[in-house]
């Protein structure tokens, strides 16, 4: 479990590294981020449209930012529904 949270924390390093601010996940930095990684568990991962409203639903904060927290609860959704527990 411990070397799955450090594969987690260290690809969302990378792709939020990709602009000024590395702790957080920019709009396009999110976009490529769940293309790239996450595109069969997020429904529409191809769908620009869904994907800034799954951004706006996981940004608590309203700064247009997901920070590792934010970002986290959709890891917990997905992990979740993956594994067949109700929601
Ligand atoms: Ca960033
Ligand atoms: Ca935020």
């Amino acid at each position: 479990m411990e070397s799955a949270i450090d594969m987690l924390v260290s690809q969302f390093k990378t792709y939020a590294g990709s602009d000024g601010s590395s702790d957080t996940l920019s709009r396009d930095e999110f976009h490529r981020l769940v293309k790239a990684e996450l595109p069969n568990f997020v429904k529409n991962a191809g769908d620009t449209t869904a994907l800034d409203q799954l951004m706006s639903s996981l940004d608590k904060n309203n700064d247009g930012e997901l920070n590792f927290l934010e970002f986290w609860q959709l890891i917990g959704h997905l992990a979740s529904r993956h594994g067949g527990f109700h929601q």
